[in-house]
């Protein structure tokens, strides 16, 4: 293992809501985790050079700079994290790997399959050399779902029949809401079907260890054109929310996405995306049934796991709370005492420990990009499932 005084440079390329959420991750792993070497917020990249080393300043990196490219070719950084658009990852990532830094790459990992394909060959090249990469879907690293992939591991739901899965949201179910980077088919690929729907599709095949093999969906844009946020003339579609400029503009991804899955393990899936549940926030809605038993999870109340077990006496059988904040659980140990609670920023943390680790360790970080890949491909069939109103089959990885 390699000597935890040892450190690895990081170069942030980003600092918009994911860059925010990862900053967080690298300034406090090491202060709660023994880590196996230390992360040093080297430089912080984005477009414009004021904003950067506001975000440098705000943030806790050392510099910031304008140019990923004068970054990724110093000799002074190790490790490439991209929190940019989708449309941006392919070039990013590979230019790093090839430079032989170590990247963690945020989801989705790429906007088509083809980018995420070469993405996942120059990844492949890079492990010959040492070099580590990793698609940042987060929330495989809040310990309930750790839990629930643990339980589905022991056998304590048996064989899995069911698969429900929602991911819900309602940013944008007022129509007048702006235009954002995440409404441009260019700049993010899919609308809820890549931001929020990969999420599921990944949750669900981390937590029964099983992948999907077929699907049919459906994808609609209920609104097709809104105001531009009032950033637009300065060439940026802005965040989660802005204020609207008077010039409209057409929305060019999917508000809502919807599709039926059967796993390589035999259960039949559910899914659903969308950004206009109404009143729901961040509702990441999980439910797993088995011959021998239910679990259910809610991001709404994160640090809860419901497990029902079939095996009970009937007079007290039930869906029992777990309350997954016990030290036995995934990467609680190193928090609070028990029922105090993690959150949404936790699972950034945990991803940094597990990168970290994997570096230093010599081994595959995981989700990787050939996860990231398989991702793709499902969402890729989606689209084209809702185009042609086909059953669509995923390439076994
Ligand atoms: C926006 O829909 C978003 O920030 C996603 O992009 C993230 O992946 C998810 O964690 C929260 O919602």
């Amino acid at each position: 293992m390699t000597d935890p005084s040892s450190s690895l440079r990081v170069a942030m390329i980003g600092h918009a809501f994911m860059g925010n959420a990862h900053s967080q991750a690298w300034r406090t792993a090491p202060h709660f985790f023994a880590l196996p070497a230390h992360p040093e917020m080297a430089v912080v990249v984005g477009r414009d050079a004021g904003r950067a080393a506001e975000a440098a300043a705000r943030l806790g990196w050392a510099e910031s700079s304008t140019d990923w490219r004068e970054v990724i070719a110093r000799d002074d950084i190790d490790v490439v994290d991209i929190c940019t658009p989708g449309d941006t990852h392919a070039e990013i990532a590979i230019a790093a790997l090839e430079a032989g830094k170590h990247v963690l790459c945020e989801k989705p990992l790429a906007n088509t399959v083809a980018e995420a394909e070469a993405m996942t060959a120059a990844a492949d090249q890079a492990r010959s050399r040492g070099v580590r990469a990793m698609v940042g879907f987060t929330y495989r690293r809040v310990p309930a779902i750790g839990l629930a992939r643990q339980l589905v591991a022991e056998g304590r739901v048996g064989d899995i029949r069911h698969v429900r899965a929602q991911y819900l949201q309602d940013w944008i179910a007022d129509p007048e809401a702006p235009l954002s980077w995440r409404l441009d088919k260019e700049r993010a690929g899919s609308g809820a079907l890549g931001d929020i729907g990969a999420h599921v599709i990944d949750l669900t095949q981390f937590i029964t260890g099983s992948r999907i093999t077929e699907l049919t969906g459906r994808l609609e844009t209920f609104v097709k054109e809104r105001p531009y946020a009032e950033s637009h003339s300065a060439g940026s579609l802005g965040g989660l929310s802005g204020t609207a400029s008077t010039e409209r503009g057409p929305v060019t991804v999917d508000d809502a996405a919807s599709f039926l899955a059967t796993f390589a393990g035999g259960a039949m899936g559910v899914f659903e995306a969308t950004r206009f549940a109404t009143g729901r926030k961040n509702a990441i809605r999980i439910e797993v049934n088995g011959s021998l038993g239910s679990l259910a999870f809610d991001f709404e109340d994160m640090n809860v796991l419901e497990y029902f077990d079939a095996r009970d006496d009937a007079e007290v059988a039930g869906f029992r709370r777990i309350i997954a904040t016990e030290s036995v659980h995934p990467y609680v140990a190193a928090w609070w005492p028990p029922g105090h609670g993690l959150g949404y920023e936790h699972g950034f943390t945990h991803q940094v420990v597990d990168l970290v680790t994997a570096i230093a360790d010599g081994t595959d970080p995981s989700p990787s990009f050939a996860d990231g890949l398989q991702v793709q491909q499902v969402l890729a069939a989606v689209e084209t499932s809702s185009d042609t109103r086909t059953w669509q089959e995923i390439p076994p990885s």
